[in-house]
């Protein structure tokens, strides 16, 4: 180890005195101008974590996604494009914490000796960042912790965050596809047209993507490129080159907490599929207007419940041959969603605490697990088992079967396997509205009725005091507030409330849902209003 080489290095990106930096629900992420020290130094663990890993590509993401403009962050992806694990959490919190370069010194020597890091092993890191205008300085930053200890690495510039897991991906298992932004294209686009083919559809399907004036702007142009037909898409909120723009009145997230369309689309017609991705392309949800002008949201919920029927008509065409599928959620899914699934589908429902990392671990525990909080935020794992029981079916070609089978494994190409990912998971709905049994919005809308509910947010002094138990339903810290929550909520027919601290951003949230939207507003109100104290 290089110590003079690493502090040159550190000499120019010292912590601050004051300040705790953790690994949240979605890596570090804050204000902009606070993240220099915390990037340098997830520069230098990316380094670590794939030279602990001999040598297998790891990746780093420079974004905030949802967050506001003037926020930034950083996330590491695992070789396998799945998220961090776990247990490196703790790692990376320890090295962003340690401000001077002697703590830094000694936390990597820790690192290593812990690890048992081989440190002539190879270091390999592939970057990429979100369009938001702090990305380049950052960007440079993280480089100058991998050059600090000497990691191999490869800029990808600007992409979506789903992008840079599949690249990541690509680069430790080339059986996954092309490790270039080019072949992410090639593998959505060629198994989407495989299942139109497969099923003899000719016609060109719309739809109007608000890309929240991030990076899924670019890329959705990008891909109309290579898709000359069957997908037309009408791309609006689309200036990533307008940083002040990013997120706001538009996006997943906007709509989503919101209950509202995003400001940018001109002339709403009723009956028609809208969707909106979040700054960085990995959220999406649907919305339309219904013959009355009534917005309509299909949310999270609403796309695993879709693709979920789709899936489960498709495997009951594979005769005798039995399959797990199961659905994975957290406390945020909507009481009717969670009924239909278990009452309806008849489908086993897991649940989690907010975060991918949560739900990814659990759906994997399926044959076919399928996962989405219900801020859009997923995707459908299929495992090795099942891909290749998949592939060594030998139905006869034209048969009902063989074309079930087919459109199975072509979902596995398309439907992105390492996270969830706002273009991937659009085509996999278009896919399900065209050839499963609701074939319009208001169709897919039927299924099942939302209960109302609300998101709220609340500053509070700190965030860190409130810790939580059974999936995030319940607060076991402040000691008392779950039970004044409790009371409230015993006298609200169907309520439920709960109050969390966010992992993205300095807020508690607060959900609440309940029979009536009176009642539903009257109940998160009520809640918040506990919150003052804090
Ligand atoms: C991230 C996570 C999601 C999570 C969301 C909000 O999404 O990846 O799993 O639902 O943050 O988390 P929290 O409620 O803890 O702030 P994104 O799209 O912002 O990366």
């Amino acid at each position: 180890m290089n110590i003079e080489h690493i502090t040159g290095y550190a000499s120019k990106h010292l912590g601050p005195e004051n300040e705790t930096f953790a690994y949240g629900t979605a890596g570090f992420r804050m204000l902009a101008s606070k993240l220099d020290p915390v990037v340098f130094r997830v520069g230098i663990l990316a380094g670590l974590r794939s030279k602990a890993l001999g040598g297998k590509t790891i990746g780093v993401m420079i974004t905030a996604s949802h967050n506001p403009p003037k926020d930034n962050g950083i996330k590491i992806v695992d070789p396998f494009g799945e998220m961090l694990e776990q247990s490196w959490e703790a790692i990376s919190t320890k090295l962003a914490n340690s401000h001077d370069s002697e703590s830094l010194i000694s936390t990597i020597k820790e690192i290593v000796e812990s690890q048992k890091i081989d440190w002539s092993a190879p270091s390999n890191v592939v970057v990429a960042r979100d369009s938001r205008e702090s990305g380049p300085k950052l960007l440079a930053s993280t480089i100058d912790g991998l050059k600090a200890i000497g990691a191999s690495f490869k800029d990808f510039g600007q992409l979506t965050t789903p992008q840079l897991h599949y690249l990541t991906r690509c680069f430790n298992d080339s059986s996954f596809g092309k490790p270039d932004e080019e072949g992410y294209y090639e593998k959505l686009i060629l198994s989407y047209s495989k299942i139109m083919e497969l099923w003899g559809v000719t016609d060109d399907i719309s739809i109007t993507v608000d890309a929240a004036n991030g990076i899924g702007a670019d890329q959705i142009l990008k891909l109309q490129k290579y898709f000359e037909q069957h997908v037309k898409f009408t791309l609006v909120n689309g200036s990533s080159d307008v940083p002040s723009a990013l997120n706001s009145d538009c996006g997943a997230d906007f709509v989503k907490t919101n209950q509202k369309l995003p400001s940018g689309i001109p002339d709403f017609e009723p009956l028609k599929l809208y969707s909106s991705f979040d700054g960085d392309a990995d959220r999406v949800v649907f919305y339309y207007l219904n013959k009355e002008g009534t917005f309509r949201l299909l949310d999270g919920d609403k796309i695993a419940t879709l693709l979920a029927s789709f899936i489960s008509s498709l495997l009951s065409k594979l005769d005798g041959k039995s399959f797990k599928l199961g659905i994975v959620q957290t406390a945020y899914a909507n009481g009717s969603s969670s009924n239909y699934i278990t009452n309806v589908l008849k489908l086993p429902l897991g649940v989690t605490a907010t975060g991918v990392k949560h739900l990814h671990h659990k759906a994997q525990s399926y044959d076919i697990g399928v996962y989405f909080e219900a801020n859009g935020h997923g995707t459908v794992l299929f495992s090795d088992n099942f891909v290749e029981a998949l592939e060594a079916q030998d139905f006869t070609p034209g048969t009902e079967q063989y074309k079930a089978a087919s459109t199975l494994r072509l979902l596995v190409d398309l439907i992105n396997q390492t996270v969830g990912d706002s273009i991937a998971d659009l085509l996999a709905v278009l896919v399900a509205l065209r050839l499963g049994d609701s074939k319009t919005p208001e169709e897919w809308d039927s299924n099942y009725t939302d209960l109302p509910n609300r998101l709220l947010k609340a500053l509070v002094k700190d965030r860190n005091q409130f810790k939580t138990t059974d999936a995030e339903r319940k607060l076991v810290e402040p000691v008392g507030l779950q039970s004044e929550i409790d009371e409230i909520v015993a006298e609200y027919p169907g309520g439920r409330s709960f109050v969390r601290a966010s992992g993205t951003e300095d807020a508690v949230r607060i959900y609440a849902e309940a029979n009536t939207i009176e009642d539903t507003n009257e109940l998160a109100s009520r809640v918040s209003k506990l919150l003052e104290k804090y």
